[in-house]
């Protein structure tokens, strides 16, 4: 009987947790991957969908890796070239996608120990809904580098 008890105590509390973290957030992030630079040596590129349910435009203003020394910056690109911005933004009820070719989280002083495969968490910070962890693995190997 107190089992009972406390399995439905352990199912509210998780149904509460759940929903309150749903309503929280309107920022879901998706299909999070990240390569090695093709071009320079110890950078990195982190891609992902991040979709906004809210009435309300976000901005992703910074974000952070787990690895000691990486530096990232929010980038996006022109005519074939990168170039630092300060922040991506996420208009209300729409999604928008970190991918090749175009808006991207560069990471700058990737350690050699780094390999493909590798999973790297990621801490986004977003204007309005703070902040978000989430995890990818290195998809490209360092061969691919253009010499
Ligand atoms: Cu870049």
């Amino acid at each position: 009987m107190v089992k009972r008890l406390l399995i439905i105590v352990l199912i509210l509390a998780m149904t509460i947790f759940l929903v309150g973290e749903t309503l929280a957030s309107n920022i879901i992030i998706e299909d999070v991957s990240g390569i090695f630079s093709p071009k320079i040596p110890d950078a990195g590129a982190v891609f992902m969908k991040i979709r906004n349910k809210g009435t309300e435009d976000d901005f992703l203003i910074d974000s952070r890796v787990n690895i000691k020394g990486v530096r990232t910056e929010l980038h996006d690109v022109k005519d074939g070239r990168m170039f630092q911005i300060e922040r991506i933004p996420i208009p209300a009820k729409s999604s928008i996608e970190l991918k090749r070719g175009g808006l991207h989280i560069m990471l700058f002083g990737l350690p050699l120990e780094i390999k493909e495969g590798d999973e790297i968490i990621v801490t986004l910070i977003f204007e309005k809904a703070g902040e978000k962890v989430v995890k990818f693995n290195i998809k490209s190997s360092r061969k691919d580098i253009v010499k």
